[in-house]
């Protein structure tokens, strides 16, 4: 029979109830997936990352064909691959001669703005679709920003909760509280008995990946194993179970700590299987919110989880698409400096960065305040180029996706767009890291000191930025107190600032 519509499913997609598949028809149309050199190395992703998705989308095929489709799967070794979305699907309208294509919209912009140019290319109707898998789309977002002199995420997840009715009481929050995020700011203690997340054991359709993996990204950042992550719907939905039974009662209290040697504390470390479509994002916040009416985890818990998957990760996405193409190129500081290398090497004195970046390579992740107050913070004192760093964050972690890494990069850990996503730049010192984590006391350096050139170094940063920045920083009512203070310190204590950090960059 010949075929009619030829369906693309892209590596983020892996849902079955996909807006383009809902549109088809399982014994007319076609599925076409490809594992694609363009995708896998338009930044240099973590080998862990392709892996996972490689596998994952290996096994969704499957899932597919279990379910009456026909799908044809190109791996990266086939001699048909042709290494790009329009070549691929170009080759495929060739053989099939399908009489329309559909897709769903990509998350990315890059991927979305070569698609609105393939009707004209290949004198077919494409039907690009919403994807239904947000709860808000691009131009609902539009709409909410439009003549709002300040967007913040707190209304607009207000907005979220009333939408979902997730967390609510009839039109008010449980608990008579939006937000509980005040009560999610305890540094942890270690624990024998801490929970880690749920490892999947690699089958035999993810060894073989593994080793393609190893012999065609060999170069990559990253450690390619032990290789852990759930590859199907199923394995990713007995890790969530596990996060909600063990982690989740923890995760509001010490949802910003940071602890030496344990990389996921209570996280869910989900967020690689939401982005690809393994979960799905209203379903687990159900789940969070049934466990808590079931008395089983507490209510900052839930609400703060609730409000990163239906607040954060929505918002961030609403700003993508409002504030793209040119968002990537924000740089409210004027900043150029390289990345320095060890953000790949991990050799540093710097306990915290070398947590961070080891278990980055380890383990293709790290939690939100190592991204934000680590990583993050240290690359805006030290006036990193904000492209750079996004390209790197956009390498390295297996849930990295642009619509999700350039806002929160961006926007929210370099203040790049000048104050649009986030209230105020996060710049801390070495004290915010010494109360949130227990890096400190193993450190090269020392976090009471100020200047030298034993002084933690995020200290010296610090006020140097503020100096710096004060002319751009001075108006914003949460950084006014830091520059009042910087003016205390006098012209010697500045002039030792000055001095430290200068010495430090220049080490770099
Ligand atoms: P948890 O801490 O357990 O949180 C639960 C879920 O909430 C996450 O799985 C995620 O889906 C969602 N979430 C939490 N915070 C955010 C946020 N700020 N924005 C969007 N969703 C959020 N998240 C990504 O999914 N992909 C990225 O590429 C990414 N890049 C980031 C870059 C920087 C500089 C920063 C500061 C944050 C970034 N985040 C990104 C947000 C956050 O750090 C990760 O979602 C989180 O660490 C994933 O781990 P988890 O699943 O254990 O999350
Ligand atoms: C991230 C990624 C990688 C590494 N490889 C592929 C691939 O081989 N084939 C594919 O369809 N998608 C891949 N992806 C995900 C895409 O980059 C993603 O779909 C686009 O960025 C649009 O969001
Ligand atoms: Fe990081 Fe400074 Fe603490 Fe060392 S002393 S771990 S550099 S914050």
């Amino acid at each position: 029979m010949a075929v009619r519509n030829l369906i693309l499913v892209l590596g983020d997609q892996l849902t079955p109830n996909l807006s383009s598949l809902a549109a088809g028809d399982p014994v007319r149309d076609r599925v076409l997936m490809a594992e694609l050199q363009d995708e896998a190395s338009y930044v240099r992703h973590h080998k862990k990352k392709i892996a996972f998705l490689f596998s994952a989308m290996r096994h969704f095929a499957e899932e597919l064909r279990g379910l009456g489709w026909t799908v044809d799967y190109v791996t990266l070794d086939a001699p048909g691959n042709q290494g790009n979305f329009s070549d691929q699907i170009a080759h495929a309208i060739a053989e099939l001669t399908p009489e329309r294509v559909i897709v769903t919209q990509a998350g990315e912009w890059r991927v979305d703005e070569v698609m609105q140019g393939w009707s004209a290319r290949f004198g077919l109707p494409v039907d690009i679709l919403s994807d239904d898998r947000f709860l808000c789309t691009p131009s609902a977002f539009r709409q909410w920003a439009a003549g709002r002199k300040q967007l913040r995420m707190e209304y607009f997840y207000r907005d979220m909760r009333r939408q979902t009715g997730l967390l609510m009481a009839g039109d008010q929050p449980v608990g008579g509280q939006w937000n509980f995020d005040a009560d999610n700011r305890k540094p942890a203690a270690a624990d024998l008995f801490m929970p880690r997340p749920r490892t999947s054991a690699p089958d035999a359709i993810t060894e073989e990946v593994l080793t393609l993996v190893d012999a065609r990204f060999g170069n990559h950042f990253g450690d390619l194993m032990p290789f852990w992550f759930a590859v199907t719907r199923v394995e990713a939905e007995q890790a969530f179970a596990a996060f909600v039974a063990q982690s989740l009662p923890h995760f509001g209290d010490y949802q910003d700590a940071m602890l030496a040697g344990e990389p996921f504390l209570y996280h869910a470390v989900i967020a690689q299987y939401l982005n690809c479509g393994l979960l799905d994002p209203l379903q687990v916040c159900r789940a969070v919110d049934a466990a808590y009416h079931a008395g089983r985890v507490p209510l900052n818990a839930a609400e703060g989880f609730i409000r990163q998957i239906i607040g954060w990760r929505e918002y961030v996405r609403g700003i993508y698409w409002l504030k793209m193409p040119g968002y990537e190129q924000s740089n409210f500081f004027a900043h150029t400096r390289a990345l320095p290398d060890f953000y790949w090497t991990a050799q540093t004195d710097m306990a915290c960065l070398k947590a961070a970046v080891t278990q980055t390579k380890e383990q293709a992740y790290a939690h939100h305040i190592q991204r934000l107050m680590v990583t993050g913070n240290f690359a805006m004192l030290a006036g990193i180029d904000p492209h750079a760093l996004h390209e790197w964050y956009l390498a390295v972690y297996a849930d990295a996706y642009e619509w999700v890494e350039l806002p929160n990069t961006i926007g929210m850990s370099q203040f790049a767009d000048g104050g649009l996503l986030a209230s105020k730049p996060y710049a801390a010192s070495g004290a915010y890291i010494n109360r949130m984590s227990n890096y400190c006391g193993s450190c090269h350096y020392a976090v009471k000191q100020r200047t030298g050139a034993q002084a933690c170094p995020f200290n010296a940063l610090y006020w140097d930025f503020i100096a710096r920045h004060r002319d751009k920083i001075a108006g914003n009512p949460r950084m006014a107190q830091m520059v009042r203070t910087y003016d205390k310190f006098g012209p010697e204590e500045q002039r030792k600032i000055a001095d430290s950090a200068a010495a430090f960059l220049a080490s770099l």
